[in-house]
Order: structure tokens, then sequence, then C-alpha cells
């Protein structure tokens, strides 16, 4: 059987870690496409090189040019600007927008069949946006958003009770920015939920919600850090979580930004929910019921979502 191609549209931080953690897990062969000439090229020609250091077998290669990414089955997208200090995700939109029409255009017309995965900000309306300009079915274009979330909500807990990751579960919904709702009642310490690790003395009601806080602002904390752009290895690593749930058709239950078709009262458009990938994409998305006040954050943020679905309709009336 021939090997997967997993093309990588954008070459930049997030993309040049998506091909050296795609090629160390073996996914597949990997393109990196790039509008930077050489870019995509060198990282490609350096990535390969790590292969017999490592002992992965892997073709990479680099393009400037849609017709590389033909026949791909999975299509990362990190293509367009990432966020300097005092910028919002949403500050990005006009720009990344214009980028998603020509991304959408060239997946359509090269790789049709793929599974198409999107990171560029602002999230939730730039996949919305990339469905839109492709024509692809809604179950094969997703967000990249919950599991960055999660991993990070993940981090801070292991952290703050001193145990292993790999122990604790979090559960995050709504839009990828400032209004994202983790749900400290499914969150878990070994299926123990943070609501009860409250009553047993492991932290206090306070600390639990100031690491709540620090996950929703994770990102603005790392690109203050940074200064010159954004998180780039925990992006690319969620990224490909989702990627390789897809192609070895594991059905990961996963929080990604879905399309909804009536689930939690919401059409047509996208906003981060528990989902289930395997081989036909998305292929469910998990309801569950909400207290009145995490409704009422959720509800919060979709409307924020919708601002932004609003604002790319204004720029470009096509996709009303
Ligand atoms: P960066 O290192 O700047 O890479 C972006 C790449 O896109 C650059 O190499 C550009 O040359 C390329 N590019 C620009 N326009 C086009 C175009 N029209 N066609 C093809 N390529 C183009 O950024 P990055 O990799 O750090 O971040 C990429 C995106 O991911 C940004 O929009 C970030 O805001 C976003 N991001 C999202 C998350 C989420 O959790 C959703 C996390 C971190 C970053």
């Amino acid at each position: 059987m021939a090997r997967s191609k997993i093309a990588l549209i954008g070459s930049g931080m997030i993309g040049g870690t998506l091909a050296h953690l795609a090629s160390l897990k073996e996914l597949g062969d990997v393109v990196m496409f790039d509008i930077a000439e050489g870019t995509p090229q060198g990282k490609a020609l350096d990535i390969s090189q790590s292969g017999p250091v490592e002992g992965f077998d892997a073709h990479l290669s680099g393009a400037n040019d849609y017709a590389a990414i033909e026949g791909a089955d999975v299509c990362i997208v990190t293509a367009g600007v990432p966020r300097k200090p005092g910028m919002s995700r949403d500050d990005l939109l006009g720009i990344n927008l214009k980028v998603m029409e020509q991304v959408g255009a060239g997946i359509a017309k090269y790789a049709p069949n793929a599974f198409v995965i999107c990171i560029t900000n602002p999230l939730d309306a730039m996949v919305w946006a990339l469905q839109k300009f492709s024509g692809l079915p809604k179950a094969k274009v997703v967000g990249m958003a919950g599991v960055l979330d999660s991993a990070r909500f993940r981090a801070f807990l292991a952290e703050e009770f001193k145990v292993s990751v790999e122990d604790v579960t979090a559960f995050v919904l709504g839009g990828h920015g400032d209004t994202m709702v983790p749900l400290t009642r499914y969150s878990t310490v070994a299926g123990i939920p943070l609501t009860d690790l409250v009553k047993m003395g492991w932290c206090s009601k306070e600390r639990l919600e100031e690491i709540v806080q620090r996950t929703r602002d994770g990102g603005a904390e790392i690109v203050g850090l940074l200064k010159t752009g954004s998180a780039y290895y925990a992006p690319a690593a969620s990224a490909i979580q989702m990627a390789e749930s897809y192609l070895k058709d594991k059905k990961r239950v996963l929080p990604c930004a879905a399309n909804l078709k009536g689930e939690y009262g919401l059409k047509d458009m996208y906003v981060g929910v528990p989902c289930v990938i395997g081989a036909d994409g998305i292929e469910r998305v998990i309801e569950i019921d909400l207290a009145s006040d995490e409704k009422a954050q959720f509800e919060k943020s979709v409307s924020a979502v919708k601002g932004l679905m609003e604002a790319c309709v204004e720029i470009a009336p096509k996709l009303k």
C-alpha cells in the first residue's frame, strides 16, 4: 500500500513543526507548500536529512505551486499571518480571509478528497470560510483549537497537582479565544472530576478559576514571551493527533471546531465541540447537557464566533 500524502499549506513555524512531527511518526510523505519561495523547499530538505539519524522513512518536498498537493489525503492549513504582542486573534481576520480563499481554491482543485485541518486564526471563522471557499464536504473540513486548549489546561493542572499529564483529561468547549469554555466537571484526574478534587482539598475553587483563566489566556502568554509570533510546538502536535486519528481510523474523541447541523441548537457554523475523528472525517459530534452557567458561557462564545462570521461576510459577500 502506498504511503499517505500529507500536504501542509503554509510552511512557517507551525508548518515546519508539522512536517517534522509527521515524519518522525511516519504518517506519510509530506509536501510543504508556501508562497514564500525557498522556505518550503529548504525546510523539507532539512527535515529529510534528519531521517537517517532518526530512522524514519518519509519523502519530503517543498513547492510554491498548488499542483504539488495533488491527491493529498490530509491537508493542514496554517497559511496566513500569526499574532504579534497587543494583537487579538480577531485582528488577523481581513488578511487571513483572503488567504483562505486562495487555499480553498487550491484544495478544491488538487485535493478534493482530503481531510482538511485548519489552524489559521481567527480559527472558528477561518475554518467556516475555508469550507465554503473549498466546497469540500463539511465532515471533511475541521478546525484545530480544542486539542490545544485542552492540552494547555491539562499541562497546567498536572503541574498544579504534581501528577502525570497522562492522567489528566480536560474538556473544553466553544470558540478558540478568550471566550472558550473549559468544563471543570468533565475534566478529571484519573476519572475524578475537578469539582470533586476541590471538595477533596486538592486545590481551592479560586485557584482552579485562576488555572482556567490562564488556559483562556494561554496563547497570549506565549505571544507576549516570543514577541515575534505565536505558539507552534503544541499547536502542531495537536493537529498531528487529529490527522493520525483520521489516517489510522482511530476514532479518537477530540475537541474540534466542527460544522454543526443542529447540535447544541446551532446550524451552519463551526465551533469547538467534542467529536469522533475516523476514516470518514468527523464521524460524530457529541452533544452533552450543559448546566445553566456553562450554557451562558457557551452562548457568549458562540455569539463571538457569529460576530466574526458576519465580519467575514462583509469582506466576502459570497460567503453568505
Ligand atoms: P508563520 O510562521 O507566519 O507561517 C505562516 C506561513 O503562511 C508563512 O510561511 C507565510 O509565508 C505563509 N503564507 C502567507 N500567505 C500565504 C498564502 N496566501 N498562501 C500560502 N502560504 C501563505 O505563522 P505560524 O505558523 O506561527 O501560524 C500560522 C497560523 O496559525 C496563524 O494564523 C496563527 O494565528 C495560527 N495559530 C492558530 C492556533 C490555534 O490554536 C488555532 C495556534 C497557534 C497559531
